[in-house]
């Protein structure tokens, strides 16, 4: 993510990835509220009997206000998150990877494919920057 947005000016970070899809600014801050929700879901699964996690407007919370401070904040973040996220991933053994949450849509979902899932989910707008910046000739 930090070399996917390298040397953007603020007129790029304000374009959208896609037609009425986020701006990239946006898209940072959401990568940000997403893993930090990551995180605490796969703690919650971690230290409670199948918990139902929490779901959150994503699309409201790429409005407020915290959307418009700078992206580095939100790339300090991200990068913290993960290397906490690090630190206790390695830590898991088979059970603890087994553990489930209880997604109120998805229903019962495993730490692993918690995991899975974020590690999918990063990539996957990285690739949305990077594709717009191939797109645009950034
Ligand atoms: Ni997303």
């Amino acid at each position: 993510m930090n070399e996917a947005v390298k040397g953007l000016a603020q007129e790029q970070l304000d374009t959208p990835y896609r037609q009425g899809g986020w701006k990239l600014y946006q898209v940072v801050h959401h990568l940000a509220d997403s893993h930090l929700n990551g995180y605490i879901r796969i703690k919650m699964g971690l230290t409670e009997n199948e918990p139902i996690i929490k779901t959150y407007d994503q699309e409201l919370w790429a409005e407020l206000e915290d959307n418009k401070c700078p992206i580095e904040v939100s790339l300090n973040l991200f990068s913290s998150v993960h290397k906490r996220f690090a630190f206790l991933l390695k830590s898991l053994n088979n059970d603890e990877l087994k553990r489930k949450v209880c997604h109120p849509e998805s229903g019962l979902l495993t730490i692993e494919q918690l995991i899975a899932t974020y590690a999918w989910h990063g990539k996957h707008h990285t690739a949305h920057i990077i594709s717009l910046r191939e797109l645009k000739g950034w």
